[in-house]
């Protein structure tokens, strides 16, 4: 690990160098991509700084693969990611949150040994209402022998992650990334347009101060969950009352919880028995991520990297953040993975 003093100025670029440099048998390709990524952020925190002025909010009135309604700003950001990451000669395949298949390499492209998974605008239902949303992406290497990437190649379960990050597009924009070398965060100057290095070696605290959980859903958690977020409050008196932060916006909730250290906690209920979270473009990434940072994550049965993914947009309930109370998760929902048997919906329940 190169060692900066807080006072050097190290741009993403060098960084990644330094990295790679680390590395003698490295192709430069898994560097290229993190570059690519960090032009895409740059052009999309911009398309998000001037979304109040030009009439680019809202609904496009187009549905994701999901059934959400898209907002054109979401639209705008997978368009973006997709046209600087496919012509690199560094991917063979791509999957993004906001498409219901494989992102196949155009014809005339040279295809490359990694396939990308992102969610181009996370958190985009709070876009409308200036609160901050982010981009998150996971790279794996390819495992198939064609030259095209294949689902097999992009159905790899987390831990064979070779890189994976997030931007915010908050009060600052950050790039937060790893390769399994730590973790380690970028803030873009916006007068030279560059991300530079201002969080090095990021750990996340042992235990946590904020629990990020959306408790409108109470009623359609099971028993063990409802037990569980006593306890995170300190009402069953087992431990010191958390404070309960959520910004509805996945990548704003883990990125103050991986700082300040603190649980994002998004279970099964009975609505969505097998949670709301998507397992390859938000859970996988930030697992890899919390964990390099000295967290956890748990879908409450398993550790989140452990899971086979079977499908591109499979679901997962997502306990994230800070060990102590992902492990306290792990303890109290063992018998029961915090999923639910589907039932009866209170009406007015999850809206
Ligand atoms: P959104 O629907 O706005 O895209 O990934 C989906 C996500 O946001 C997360 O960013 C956020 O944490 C979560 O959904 C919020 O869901 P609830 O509204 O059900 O709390």
């Amino acid at each position: 690990m190169v060692q900066h003093t807080a006072t050097s100025v190290v741009t993403i670029e060098r960084f990644i160098i330094e990295q790679e440099r680390q590395f003698p048998e490295a192709t430069g390709e898994l560097s290229g991509i993190l570059y690519d990524i960090a032009l895409a952020a740059k052009m999309i925190a911009n398309k998000v700084r001037s979304a109040g002025l030009v009439d680019i909010l809202g609904s496009d009135g187009s549905e994701n693969v999901q059934g959400e309604v898209q907002q054109k700003l979401d639209v705008i950001a997978n368009d973006i990611i997709v046209k600087a990451m496919d012509h690199g000669g560094r991917l063979c395949a791509m999957a993004s949150e906001e498409e219901p298949d494989i992102i196949p390499i155009p014809d005339g492209f040279r295809c490359g040994k990694y396939v990308l998974t992102f969610d181009p605008l996370d958190g985009s239902s709070n876009i409308d209402v200036n609160v901050p949303v982010g981009t998150i992406f996971s790279v794996l290497q390819k495992r198939t022998n064609g030259m095209r990437g294949e689902m097999e190649d992009l159905l790899q379960r987390g831990k064979y992650q070779k890189a994976a990050g997030y931007v915010i597009y908050g009060s600052s924009t950050m790039l937060v990334y790893t390769t399994g070398q730590g973790v380690h965060g970028f803030t873009l100057d916006p007068a030279i347009g560059e991300f530079l290095l201002s969080h090095p070696n990021i750990r996340t605290p042992e235990v946590g101060r904020y629990l990020s959980v959306n408790d409108s859903y109470e009623q359609i958690w099971d028993e063990n969950v409802k037990a569980l977020m006593r306890r995170y409050r300190g009402l069953d008196n087992q431990q010191k009352p958390m404070s309960v932060r959520y910004v509805g916006s996945l990548v704003a909730d883990f990125h103050r919880n991986l700082l300040g250290g603190g649980v994002f906690v998004y279970p099964a209920n009975r609505k969505t028995p097998n949670g709301k979270l998507r397992l390859l473009y938000e859970a996988n990434p930030l697992a890899f991520i919390v964990e390099q940072a000295g967290g956890a994550a748990t879908d409450g049965r398993q550790r989140i990297m452990d899971v086979k993914p079977t499908e591109l947009h499979q679901r997962t309930p997502l306990y994230i953040g800070s060990k102590r109370d992902v492990d306290t998760a792990m303890a109290m929902l063992a018998n029961n993975a915090g999923s639910t048997a589907p039932s009866a919906v209170p009406a007015g329940v999850g809206a």
